[in-house]
């Protein structure tokens, strides 16, 4: 079957730090090639919806497929799938992706038509199910799906995620790829999963709390076989397992592969397991991005994240020791007045590392969809991407939003100032030696990306696609959010903790 799978647009305001490859959908992409389709890959992340057309016409797929890891991107995945039926009536349209699994029904009923089906869950398991079946019959019956009839059995979970590499191959510009100087970047997953349970966070709902690991082999021969000098490591949580993180490290060591890293981790993770981030720095661990979250032990309580302001602090001391260079997240609270931003301000300004603010947002999966009190003031998919507020604000919405992107200016300003000006200077003329100008550009797009103005006037914009309202019931057990409910599923039994894969699910309670 001659498949064509779609990555939406970049959402504008994380394009300018970075832009990376579409793993998931890679590794969907490779699943449906090792069974035997004709598969092509059309990212919107750098090509153009007029290029997807040109593909739709010279490729004629019977089947196209949306990954939908991101809420914001769904109105314009909607509308290029009533495109898609305009064009090619007979060809099966499918969506896919981590957020969309949790709003598959919605989305369906506002598509109207347009979308046959949705698969919630991991895509590797289900893609050449969903193919067979759009092919013989019995689409209702794959694991995961949910159509406009109804739904399927459970989804289905890897048992191993060694296979199937990502179809690398298949992407085109893949020298667009970049986080901040890593420019050229490309990413590698080892492991999957994460077993904390943050009340913001939708990655442990999805997975249901597993955590599977790739083996050492495994791991470094993909890493081996990757073109690009630099590296982000997708993992949620980076060397939750210290041994698991020697074994690749060890694995690297013997192939002798040198690139620059980096990854995502937390604080008591790093603190807990220095050894082994020290060990990956020789390797060419450069940077970290540190999911702080707040400054205060209140936030920190508030957000479930079971970290001490202290630890997080103390984190940052080993990073800087270790010569990483850290990323630190902080979320904003839609409560916060003129002076907590103020305060916020000094911090960022009072330690070396950047600082991101990302806007606290509940979004369907996460517990605080359902337990945040705060009506929404606004259902407009586009603005659900932890930039914009979608609860009230204290301060006027206006003045809220200047005030956050003040505060990013001067983040942005002292990394911009004159001693990094020069560093950065250096990476930039490298980098523009080599044709590299992803870096260049993100340097100078900040102003006008952040923009008060434009952030309040994404708010008056026409809206065609809402999110459906939060539940008005209590959460039992939180088990009910989960996507995955057991571990692994294979012919219909939850095996648990077999083969080099499985983990023991290091529980938040006992890290
Ligand atoms: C790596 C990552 C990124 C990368 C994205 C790289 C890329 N181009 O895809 C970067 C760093 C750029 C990024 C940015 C952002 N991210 Co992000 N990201 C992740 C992260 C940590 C891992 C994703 C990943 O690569 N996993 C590994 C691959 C193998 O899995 P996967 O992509 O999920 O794909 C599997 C399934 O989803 C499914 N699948 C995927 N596509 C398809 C398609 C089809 C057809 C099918 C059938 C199945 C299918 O099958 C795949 C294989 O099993 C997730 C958290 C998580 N654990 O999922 C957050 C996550 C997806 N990001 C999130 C957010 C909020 C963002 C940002 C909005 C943050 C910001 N404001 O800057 C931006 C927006 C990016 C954009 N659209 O422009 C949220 C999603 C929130 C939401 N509900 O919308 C998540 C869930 C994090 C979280 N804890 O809340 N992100
Ligand atoms: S540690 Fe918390 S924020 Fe990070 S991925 Fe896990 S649940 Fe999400």
């Amino acid at each position: 079957m001659r498949l064509l799978l779609v990555h939406p647009s970049a959402l504008m305001y994380s394009e300018i730090f970075l832009r990376l490859e579409p793993l998931g959908l890679e590794r969907v992409a490779a699943a449906a090639r090792d069974a035997g389709h004709q598969v092509q890959v059309v990212d919107l992340q750098v090509l153009s919806h007029g290029d997807l057309r040109k593909d739709l016409r010279s490729f004629s797929p019977e089947a196209v497929g949306f990954s939908l890891n991101y809420l914001a991107n769904i109105p314009e995945a909607i509308d290029l799938a009533r495109g898609i039926k305009r064009a090619l009536p007979n060809c099966f349209v499918f969506f896919g992706g981590h957020s969309v699994s949790f709003v598959a029904r919605d989305v369906l009923e506002q598509a109207q038509g347009a979308v046959d089906a949705v698969v919630r869950g991991e895509g590797e398991p289900a893609i050449t199910l969903l193919l067979d079946a759009v092919r013989d019959g019995g689409v209702e019956d794959v694991p995961g799906i949910v159509t406009a009839q109804g739904h399927g059995p459970a989804p289905r979970m890897l048992h191993s995620i060694d296979d199937p590499r990502p179809a690398r191959d298949l992407m085109r510009h893949r020298r667009r790829y970049f986080i901040g100087e890593l420019d050229p970047c490309a990413s590698i997953e080892f492991t999957r999963g994460c077993p904390w349970d943050c009340s913001f966070c939708s990655a442990w709902t999805f997975y249901g709390r597993s955590y599977r690991k790739a083996s050492p082999q495994a791991a470094a021969e993909e890493l081996s076989g990757i073109q690009e000098p630099n590296v982000f490591i997708v993992d949620d949580v980076a060397f939750i397992r210290p041994e698991h993180g020697d074994a690749i490290a060890a694995e690297l060591e013997r192939r002798r592969v040198r690139k620059q890293y980096y990854l995502e981790t937390r604080s008591d993770v790093l603190l807990r397991n220095t050894e082994v981030f020290q060990r990956w720095t020789r390797l060419g661990l450069r940077y970290m991005f540190l999911g702080m979250e707040a400054i205060d032990a209140e936030g920190l309580d508030l957000y479930r994240k079971r970290v001490s302001p202290d630890d997080n602090f103390k984190a940052l001391e080993t990073a800087r020791s270790l010569g990483i260079s850290v990323a630190i997240n902080l979320i904003v609270d839609p409560a916060w007045d003129i002076e907590r931003f103020r305060v916020v301000r000094e911090f960022a300004l009072s330690v070396p590392e950047i600082v991101h603010l990302t806007v606290m947002t509940p979004y369907p999966g996460t517990e605080i969809w359902h337990t945040e009190s705060r009506r929404l003031t606004t259902r407009d998919y586009r603005l659900f991407d932890i930039q914009h507020a979608v609860v009230p604000t204290s301060l006027p919405l206006e003045v809220f939003y200047r005030e956050l992107v003040r505060t990013q200016a001067v983040i942005n300003r002292k990394h911009l100032g004159l001693r990094t000006a020069f560093a950065a200077a250096r990476t930039l003329s490298r980098n523009l030696l080599r044709g590299q100008t992803n870096f260049a550009r993100m340097l100078w797009k900040f102003n006008h990306v952040y923009n008060p103005q434009r952030q309040l006037a994404d708010h008056s914009r026409p809206v065609r696609y809402e999110l459906p309202l939060p539940p008005q019931t209590e959460i039992g057990d939180r088990r009910e959010l989960y996507i995955h409910a057991g571990p692994f599923r294979r012919s219909g039994r939850s095996v648990r903790g077999s083969a080099s894969t499985a983990d023991p699910a290091p529980r938040a309670d006992d890290a």
